[in-house]
């Protein structure tokens, strides 16, 4: 199962399971390869980590390494045309350094509340 914990109210901190793929790397394509990531919204950092495939085992040491960073900073963020993923609830994130990420949970609210705290993260950090 899948959930999320919210360290505060604030949209700067989130954390939680997500479906992640890299879609574009240096500004070229490169092939999908989604992996379920425990994610972290820090400040204007999306952190990801490679999920264990356990409810509550991302509490273990693995966890604490994170796979990649983001910088959000100067990125944009919509909701992913069809033809980007056959999955429901994708979001397309692209960042300034010529990155593009797809994030998807199966659960809408999960997804919906991922959606609104990046837009405000990209929105509050826009003039950095
Ligand atoms: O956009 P694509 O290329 O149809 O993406 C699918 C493939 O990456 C596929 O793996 P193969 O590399 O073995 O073709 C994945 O299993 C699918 O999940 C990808 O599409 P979705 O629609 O799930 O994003």
């Amino acid at each position: 199962s899948t959930y999320v914990l919210d360290l505060n109210d604030k949209p700067s901190e989130k954390c939680g399971v997500l479906n992640v793929t890299k879609i574009t790397e240096n500004g070229k394509k490169i092939r999908k390869n989604w992996t379920s990531s425990w994610t972290v919204l820090q400040g204007s950092s999306l952190l990801f980590a490679k999920g264990q495939g356990g409810s509550t085992s991302w509490f273990g040491s693995n966890q604490s390494k994170p796979e990649f960073t983001v910088d959000l900073r100067g990125g944009s963020v919509e909701w992913a045309s069809k033809d980007k993923s056959s999955k429901k609830h994708v979001i397309e994130l692209k960042t300034r350094q010529g990155m593009e990420l797809l994030i998807q949970s199966e659960i809408d609210s999960v997804i919906n509340d991922w959606y609104r705290a990046l837009t405000e993260t990209i929105s509050t950090h826009a003039w950095e």
